[in-house]
């Protein structure tokens, strides 16, 4: 969502909220999102959580630029890798599951990286075999909604220091769109808020 905002150029308000302490559980947040994580978009009357409902919305009161192709098979190509890492990645490995792991099953610290590390394995194969060759973005040549979330899906997997070895077309990507404003100014440590 920060990415996409900064990709339009939306001016907005952060609100941050601190997941290590919990605050995604508080009365007063489950109150804005029943899910209890973030992010979550206040937009007037609209409260949205979820990461690509959030992007499609600003897509439609900021079409410029349209993070999600109108037509055509980049439309298919942008969703596929979106939902790949949003739905088949991303949830396996959040916060709520490893600590579920940890505090309620009883795995090891060394278990639960085994874990993460299997999904990201997983997960990132089947991305890779579906992203280009080239120091470039992840569809067409302009950023999209596959790039909003490749990225902070590879920034998770480095802070669980997995390697992006086996993955070179992914590490390309990613390298390339790091370069870009908006992708640097999205970046967690740029967030008044980070703590290491
Ligand atoms: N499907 C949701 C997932 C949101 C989500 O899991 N957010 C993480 C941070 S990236 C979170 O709030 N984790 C807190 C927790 O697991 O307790 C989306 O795409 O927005």
């Amino acid at each position: 969502m920060r990415i996409a905002l900064a990709l339009k150029g939306l001016a907005h308000e952060s609100i941050a909220v601190n997941l290590r302490s919990g605050a995604q559980r508080s009365a007063e947040f489950l109150a804005l999102n029943p899910s209890g994580l973030v992010p979550t978009l206040v937009d007037g009357a609209a409260r949205l959580s979820q990461s690509l409902a959030i992007i499609d919305h600003l897509d439609c009161i900021q079409p410029e630029p349209l993070l999600v192709p109108a037509d055509g098979p980049a439309r298919g190509q942008v969703l596929e890798i979106a939902q790949l890492i949003a739905c088949d990645i991303h949830p396996l490995n959040n916060l709520r599951v490893l600590k579920y792991l940890v505090h309620e099953l009883g795995l090891s610290e060394a278990q639960k990286n085994a874990w993460y590390a299997h999904w990201i394995a997983e997960g990132f194969n089947a991305l890779e075999a579906r992203l280009p060759d080239h120091d470039g973005w992840c569809v067409g040549t302009a950023p999209t909604l596959a790039d909003c979330c490749l990225v902070p899906q590879v920034a998770n997997a480095e802070r669980m220091n997995i390697a992006l070895t086996p993955w070179p077309r992914i590490k390309r990507i990613a390298a390339f769109a790091r370069q870009h404003p908006a992708f640097i100014q999205a970046e967690p440590q740029r967030q008044s808020d980070y703590t290491a």
